[in-house]
Parts: C-alpha cells; sequence; structure tokens
C-alpha cells in the first residue's frame, strides 16, 4: 500500500485516508493502484473505438514492424490523436453548456411563474447583461427583460446565429482573428455536434483542422455555454460580493447535522441551503439532539454557494470521499459531475444518505429526488428532513472531525473587483504598469491522484504570489488556496514586497477567489476588459493560465479556450495526445502562431512558475513596461 504520507499534502486529508484503511474503505488512491499500469496505447492517445471495423489501435513501435501503423480504415496515428482529444474537448463544452442551458431553463421557469423558491435577485445585473444582449429594457419590468435574456441566451445554443452574444465582450483583434481561422463560435450545440459529425469514420481526416475546430467548440463553451451558466446564475441568485467563510474538514460539525451539496449546478444546492436555514427544520434538528444544521460544500457547487451565500468549503475532488469518512455526514446531495460513483459505496459504510437530483445523473444505489424548478423547494425541503432523520443514526464512536477550520475570504465577482478598486479598473492597471503587480494567472481545476493531493496546486500559487504575480483562483484550486492560507489578507505575508503593498492597501488576500470551473468565464471578461482598456488583445496581456492537477474533460475545455482566447496556460499532466508529434507540436508550439498563445506541460510547479513568470516578462516589455 502506498505511504499516506505521499498522498496529500494535508492532515485532514492524511487523518481520514487512515481512517478509511482502519474502516475498510477503498478511495480513488486505491483504485488508481489497481489500475495501474494503464493501456499504453489509450494514454498515448493512439486507440479508436469510433466504428467496428475496429477498435482499433496504432503503435509506431519497432516490435509492431510497422504492422500497427494505420486503422482499418486507413487512419494514422495523427488522425485518431485529433479525433480523440476533439471528443475529449466536446465532452468538456458539453457539460459546462448543458449546465448553462439548465440555468436558462430556471430562469425561464421564473418568468413563466413556475419556479416558486427562485426569483431575480440582481435585477441591476439582468438589465446590464440584457443591453449587452441588445434587449430593450426601457421602462419595461424585469420579468419581461428576462423572458428576452431567455431568448437571446437559448439562441446561442443552437445553429442560426453567426457568433454567440458575449462575443461583443471579446476585443476586437481577437474577433477578427478568430473570423480569419474560421474559428468564431456560432451556437454551443452546433460546435459539439460538429465535432462528433468530423470525427466520424471518414469525415476530417486531417489533424490540424480537427484541433482548429476542437478550439472552436471549446470557445463556444467558454464565450457562451459557461459564461451563460455564470451571468445567469448570478441574475437568479445574487451577484458574489466579498465575504469571508471557512475551509477543510473541520467545517462539518461534531453537534450538527450536517449535509454536503456536491456537484455544479446551484438551482440545485441553492434550494437545500435555502430549506436548511428555515427556522421550522433546526428546531426539528434540535429537537434531535443537534445544535442546527451545517450546509458545507464539495468541489463546484460548493464554490457556487460559496461565492454567493458564504457556506462553508468541506473539501475539493479528492476529498469527497474523505469527507463521508468522517462518519458525520448525514446527506451527500448531488446534482451533476465530478461525483465519484464511488461516492455511494462509502456513503453505505456509514449512516451517510447519498441522495441524487437530476433525471440525467443518476447514481445506482443512491436515493433519487427528481429536482426541478417547478419542485426543488419541496423537494429541497424533504432532504433536508431526511438528514435531521438520519443524525439519530450517527454513531458517534465512527465520527472523527480531523481538523479545525481555517479562515477564507471569497466573493470576487469581477463586479466586486471593480467596486474594490473604486469602480474604475485604472488602480489595477496603474498597479500592473507599476510592476507592482506583474500580472495575473488564473490558477484553476481539480485533483488527479496521480499527483500528489494538492502538492502541484499550492506549490505553483505559492510560487506565483512571491514572483508579485496575482493569482485568480476557481475549481477545486480554491480549497486548496484557503487551506494553505492564501485566501485571507494576511496570505500577503507570502507575496512579493509590490503585491504584499497592494494586498495590503485594498486589503484583499494575493489570490482572488472567483468561483466555480463555469466561472472562468469571469477571468476571460476580465482579461477582455482589461485588454479593451489597454486597446490591445488578450494575447499582449502579462496573464497566464494552468490547471496543475486537472482530471477531467471540462478541465481541457477550459485550457483550450483559454489558450484560444490568447492566454499561455500550464497543464500538470498533458492529455491523451503523446502518440502523435504533430498533435502534440500543435499544442506545444503550433497554436503560438495561429492564436497567439499556447499549452505547456510541466509536472514540477517551481518550473511551471517560472514558465509563467517568463511570459509575464515578455508581455510585460511587449507592453514597454519594466519586465
Ligand atoms: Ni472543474 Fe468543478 Fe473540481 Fe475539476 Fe471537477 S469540480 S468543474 S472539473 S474536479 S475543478
Ligand atoms: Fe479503426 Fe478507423 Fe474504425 Fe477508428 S474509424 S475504429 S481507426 S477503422
Amino acid at each position: 500500500k502506498r505511504d499516506i504520507n505521499d498522498m496529500s499534502i494535508w492532515d485532514d486529508a492524511k487523518s481520514m485516508l487512515a481512517k478509511a484503511r482502519a474502516d475498510g474503505v477503498e478511495t480513488a488512491w486505491d483504485r488508481l493502484d489497481q489500475q495501474t499500469p494503464h493501456c499504453r496505447f489509450c494514454e498515448l492517445g493512439t486507440t479508436c473505438r469510433n466504428c467496428v471495423m475496429g477498435p482499433c489501435r496504432i503503435s509506431a513501435k519497432a516490435e509492431h514492424g510497422g504492422k500497427l501503423s494505420r486503422g482499418v480504415c486507413g487512419a494514422d496515428a495523427d488522425v485518431i490523436v485529433a479525433r480523440n482529444f476533439g471528443r475529449f474537448i466536446a465532452g468538456g463544452s458539453a457539460g459546462h453548456s448543458d449546465h448553462g442551458r439548465d440555468v436558462i431553463e430556471a430562469l425561464e421557469a421564473v418568468v413563466e411563474g413556475r419556479a416558486p423558491g427562485y426569483q431575480i435577485r440582481d435585477e441591476a445585473k439582468l438589465r446590464r447583461i440584457a443591453a449587452e444582449l441588445g434587449v430593450a429594457t426601457e421602462g419595461r419590468d424585469a420579468l419581461d427583460v428576462a423572458a428576452d435574456v431567455v431568448d437571446a441566451c437559448y439562441s446561442d445554443f443552437g445553429s442560426r446565429r453567426k457568433a454567440v452574444n458575449f462575443l461583443s465582450r471579446v476585443p476586437a483583434k481577437r474577433r477578427e482573428l478568430w473570423e480569419k481561422l474560421d474559428i468564431t463560435p456560432r451556437g454551443v450545440d452546433r460546435e459539439i455536434a460538429e465535432m462528433m459529425h468530423r470525427t466520424h469514420m471518414g469525415c476530417d481526416n486531417d489533424a490540424p483542422n480537427t484541433m482548429l475546430h476542437a478550439a472552436r467548440c471549446a470557445l463556444a463553451d467558454g464565450w457562451a455555454g459557461s459564461m451563460i451558466a455564470t451571468e445567469l446564475c448570478d441574475v437568479l441568485f445574487g451577484t458574489p460580493k466579498p465575504k469571508m467563510s471557512t475551509a477543510n474538514l473541520g467545517v462539518i460539525k461534531k453537534d450538527t447535522v450536517n449535509i454536503l451539496v456536491h456537484g455544479h449546478n446551484p438551482v440545485v444546492s441553492e434550494m437545500i441551503l435555502d430549506a436548511a436555514r428555515d427556522p421550522e427544520m433546526i428546531e426539528l434538528a434540535k429537537k434531535n439532539g443537534a445544535t442546527g444544521i451545517t450546509v458545507a460544500g464539495l468541489c463546484c457547487t460548493g464554490n457556487e454557494l460559496l461565492m454567493r451565500q458564504g457556506i462553508p468549503m468541506a473539501g475539493n475532488h479528492l476529498m469527497t470521499e474523505l469527507a463521508i469518512v468522517t462518519g458525520a455526514v448525514e446527506v451527500v446531495v448531488v446534482d451533476y459531475q465530478c461525483i465519484m460513483p464511488s461516492l455511494v459505496q462509502v456513503a453505505g459504510c456509514y449512516h451517510t444518505r447519498f441522495i441524487d437530483t437530476a433525471a440525467k445523473a443518476r447514481f445506482t444505489g443512491a436515493i433519487h429526488f427528481n429536482f426541478h424548478p417547478e419542485n426543488a423547494r419541496e423537494e429541497a425541503r424533504k432532504v433536508v428532513r431526511m438528514a435531521v432523520d438520519a443524525f439519530v443514526e450517527r454513531d458517534p464512536k465512527r465520527v472523527e472531525i480531523p481538523a479545525e477550520p481555517v479562515s477564507i475570504m471569497t466573493g470576487f465577482s469581477n463586479e466586486a473587483i471593480l467596486e474594490a478598486l473604486g469602480g474604475s479598473l485604472d488602480p489595477l492597471l496603474d498597479a500592473v504598469k507599476a510592476g507592482t503587480v506583474r500580472g495575473f494567472v488564473g490558477v484553476v481545476g481539480c485533483n488527479n491522484p496521480k499527483i500528489k493531493h494538492d502538492s502541484a496546486n499550492v506549490g505553483l500559487m505559492k510560487a506565483l504570489v512571491k514572483k508579485d504575480i496575482m493569482v485568480l483562483a476557481t475549481g477545486c484550486v480554491t480549497t486548496a488556496a484557503g487551506k494553505a492560507g492564501l485566501l485571507v489578507p494576511e496570505g500577503a505575508s507570502m507575496a512579493g514586497p509590490g503585491l504584499q503593498s497592494l494586498c495590503g492597501a485594498l486589503g484583499i488576500p494575493p489570490v482572488l477567489h472567483l468561483g466555480s470551473c463555469v466561472d472562468n468565464a469571469r477571468i476571460l471578461q476580465l482579461c477582455a476588459l482589461i485588454a479593451n482598456a489597454l486597446g490591445v488583445d488578450i494575447s499582449d496581456l502579462p496573464v497566464g493560465a494552468s490547471s496543475p492537477e486537472w482530471y477531467s474533460e471540462k478541465a481541457a475545455a477550459i485550457g483550450l479556450y483559454a489558450v484560444a482566447s490568447g492566454i499561455y496556460t500550464h497543464l500538470g499532466l498533458p492529455p491523451n495526445i503523446l502518440g502523435s508529434e504533430k498533435v502534440t507540436d500543435i499544442a506545444l508550439n503550433g497554436l503560438e502562431q495561429i492564436v497567439g498563445a499556447s499549452f505547456v506541460v510541466n509536472d514540477d510547479p517551481e518550473k511551471a512558475a517560472d514558465l509563467l513568470d517568463a511570459r509575464i516578462r515578455q508581455k510585460r516589455q511587449g507592453l514597454g513596461l519594466q519586465p
């Protein structure tokens, strides 16, 4: 068995890994060991299962004597790797964007008066978005405006547009480049469907061409699917404002009923939180011997509720199994994405109820509540009730809560950042010009048991802030940043002198939390705002992106839309493309010539920080600034 000290950098994780072993609970690390070594063909991306003349696998190895250089249809490694990568990107784009569509549906249900419990909480933002979408707002009722916003957003998913709506936010130079390359994203579903079409046997058999469409597909995610999810959730649940909260497994309380929300779409988790805050429910909890009800977050729906409502974060991706191992969780309620099916088994080892809520994400062995906007408020009450009832079954002898929570600061939407700056970007631009802040890097994404849990996430962030590079965090990186002390103003003591002084002046942390993974759209928008203010392209900015411990299709889509938007992007481990030199070279070099940014892969966070630093240096010089 692996040494627990090599599995995570955190004490709360290590304690629970030990408890999992003692309790006979299998974790992702155990299963990774069972799966290792992985299929080499699949790792290289050179297997194809796109038709039943195959499956085929390609090998350039001498021992195969040149006999495995093409699939039955004649596709070579380049074509197969590009096709697989394209489908991978389509999968990620579909995840974010279908989530975006669900949010449109929730807003539509509000407009039609059939979503009790939901409302428009930020009407000013609704009107701002409406104006951007060309929807009339003067003298109109909020619900009428929302009805037209719903229509405009739906239209971004179809085939009738030449470009998605929020392209109006993109700097002109970038839009022209996309036009020239013919990668302007037209419609979310269209680009995803076209990716599936192109990768059918006998269609797009030219790797660079497939890669370009992968970029288009990812851009539809970033500038439409994800952006719509973010913007409309702000309308429905409020635009995040800075606030304090807490993180790590210590947020699970010994004496309260504990409900963990997991997944991505706050349309479900917001209602759970609402029901859990109902005094009647709290009274019931007290009757059962608890002092109250805690709702804590896992992964991205946790980030959504953290940003807007300040709920505590129990953990990120690799903490989801371990949170249940505390033995103090009554209910895990999930919607979709990044929810390990193993959670059903882990929950089964304790008194924990595992509840799924989405017709499109059912888990065998789970308790199902069929949530939709019409019944969500009611269903959420049933879920909370179930948690309260389960509390009496908790076995105190099996409870171990391994940490005291740490403080974190959250809520840095672009609106909040602008407000903190006094309403204009100028103070920030001045700080960049003066070199107080040398640049920005979005550190985003997941955990992956192939990498010591959070070691690269934290290592990279610490190395960057030391170089006076401000970090913008989203997704599962958030909890890592929080546990490392980087999400509080005091964390500035870990930063270089410039960033330290800026953080001190504004009372902000060196790592700003911008939200969940769809909220990477906020980072895109911020980059566009800065580029427009300076009259340059996004690729001219001293910025970068990184996903040090990524695992998912969605993270790859984010990386690709960042690159295609002009942002140099580091990955801690490569996607499964190394079986094609051509595709690998496009990702690492070719894209720089085409879209002005590329990927870089490096598993050493210190080296990654140096690479991002060198990029920022180069871009600062390009803008005529001190490196
Ligand atoms: Ni992002 Fe969020 Fe976490 Fe990775 Fe999964 S929860 S959408 S994919 S694992 S950061
Ligand atoms: Fe093999 Fe070609 Fe079919 Fe893929 S599409 S499985 S390479 S025959």
